[in-house]
């Protein structure tokens, strides 16, 4: 099998560099190792910055996402028994986020993919990238039981923490830089309406959570309603700091709900809601980072490159960022035969990368208790909180972060 830009993986970063790819007449094959409904039913990331909004209409992927997604104004911190929201166009000069899944956002790219695009395998392993450093890059394969090889002119490992493309990257080539977190996440979705129609990030002496949301299961038929879904039928998306290495069946649902309580109580009359829990997992938290994310005729974008903790909601947004500049650069390189754009790739993407490390890395340890935290950590913790509440330029800093850094 041949193509001009191989893909290992379709999630968000394989499926829409394969989309923008196809758009500007690029071809380029994709293999997934998982099925189809593995990879749009992979309970993940719900908060889309602006400028992935705007990436997705582009690419005439974003016609649901405008139907369905919810515009979010404003996010909620929590501390103190009190609420601070954060105004996010006031504080950006008009910029907002869009709640959507992951989930659909990727059912939208396939479903895009396998009417107009290029082939997409899905129950196809890539087994390793051979030839990084030559002109004719090779990734192996095994589909449908048989082992084959995708011969093309680029690869590129869009295949997570988890793939084998990183692995081409020579050892004295490498860098690596890394934190673990001592907490995790405990992540339920219950079959009830949001008790707050924004997120809410609660900082309490217990630990962290959040309060999200998802749209109602069983409304996503292509073209469906025509109007927007009230955030009613919503259905909550919560999260809760655990220590990590808590395996998530040792909570029981009263216990989430006993303890997502007591970490947003607040002094006035807010409420949370209780509904049935219909999914619960463990997230661990690390931020990792690959340099650089080009080796040779390899290249690396998303979770195979780089992890945020998801405090700060970054890491598919990164993963689109990365992708729109390996798409411009590829198609630079066919369209004038110049490399100039590929090699510099690596160094625009990290700029990037590295505000969204350290944005996401300021929240975690602004709203995350550690475990060996003392009094004073606690008191500054809070002061840097009162510090967002009250100073316009704090509470900007935040915003800002929040609602995305520029593409490159
Ligand atoms: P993915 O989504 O991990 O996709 C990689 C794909 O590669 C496939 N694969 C292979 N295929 C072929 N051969 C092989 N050898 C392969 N090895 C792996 C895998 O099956 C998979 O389909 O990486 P990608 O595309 O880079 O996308 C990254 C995002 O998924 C990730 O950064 C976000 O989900 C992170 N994240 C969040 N990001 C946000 O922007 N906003 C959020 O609100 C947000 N919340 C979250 C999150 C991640 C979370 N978890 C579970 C880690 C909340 C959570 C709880
Ligand atoms: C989510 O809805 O899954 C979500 C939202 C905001 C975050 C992280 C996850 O910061």
């Amino acid at each position: 099998m041949r193509t001009t830009v191989g893909i290992i993986g379709a999630g968000p970063a394989g499926l829409l560099l394969a989309r923008l790819l196809h758009r500007a007449g690029v071809d380029s094959v994709v293999l997934e190792s998982r099925d189809r409904a593995y990879v749009e039913h992979r309970q993940r990331a719900g908060i889309l910055e602006q400028g992935t909004a705007d990436v997705l209409r582009a690419a005439g992927a974003g016609e649901r996402m405008d139907r369905e997604g919810l515009r979010h104004d404003g996010i909620e911190l929590r501390f103190d028994r009190r609420r601070h929201r954060v105004d996010l166009p006031a504080l950006t000069g008009g910029r907002s986020v869009t709640v959507y899944a992951q989930t659909e956002v990727c059912k939208d790219l396939v479903a895009l993919q396998l009417k107009e695009g290029g082939p997409l395998l899905f129950g196809a392993e890539a087994l390793a990238v051979e030839g990084a450093a030559s002109d004719r890059p090779r990734i192996p394969f095994r589909y449908q039981g048989r082992e084959d090889v995708l011969e093309c002119d680029y690869a590129v490992g869009c295949d997570g923490f988890w793939g084998v493309a990183r692995q081409a990257v020579p050892a004295g080539v490498s860098r690596v830089y890394e934190r673990t977190y001592p907490y995790a996440w405990l992540g339920v979705l219950a079959d009830v309406a949001p008790s707050h129609d924004e997120l809410v990030y609660a900082r309490h002496e217990r630990g962290f959570a959040l309060l999200s949301m998802r749209p109602p299961a069983g409304r996503h038929r292509p073209g469906g309603e025509a109007a927007s879904l009230p955030v009613e039928s919503f259905v909550s998306r919560l999260y809760l700091q655990v220590p990590r290495g808590t395996e998530a069946g040792r909570w029981s649902d009263e216990e989430i709900w006993d303890e997502l309580e007591r970490r947003f109580e607040t002094d006035d009359d807010w409420h949370l809601e209780r509904g049935p829990v219909t999914r619960k997992s463990v997230t661990p938290m690390r931020s990792f980072v690959h340099e650089p994310m080009r080796h040779g005729r390899l290249l690396l974008a998303g979770d195979a490159a780089h992890i945020v903790p998801p405090t700060g909601a970054k890491g598919l947004n990164l993963a689109v960022g990365d992708v729109v500049t390996l798409a411009r650069a590829l198609v630079h390189e066919k369209e004038t035969g110049s490399a100039e754009l590929l090699d510099t790739y690596s160094a625009t993407c990290l700029r990037r990368i590295w505000q969204a490390e350290r944005f996401s890395h300021d929240m975690t340890t602004l709203l995350h208790r550690a475990p060996d935290a003392t009094a004073f950590d606690d008191r500054l913790q809070l002061a840097r909180l009162e510090r967002i509440a009250s100073s316009r330029a704090a509470g900007t800093d935040l915003a800002e972060g929040y609602t995305g850094f520029p593409l490159g």
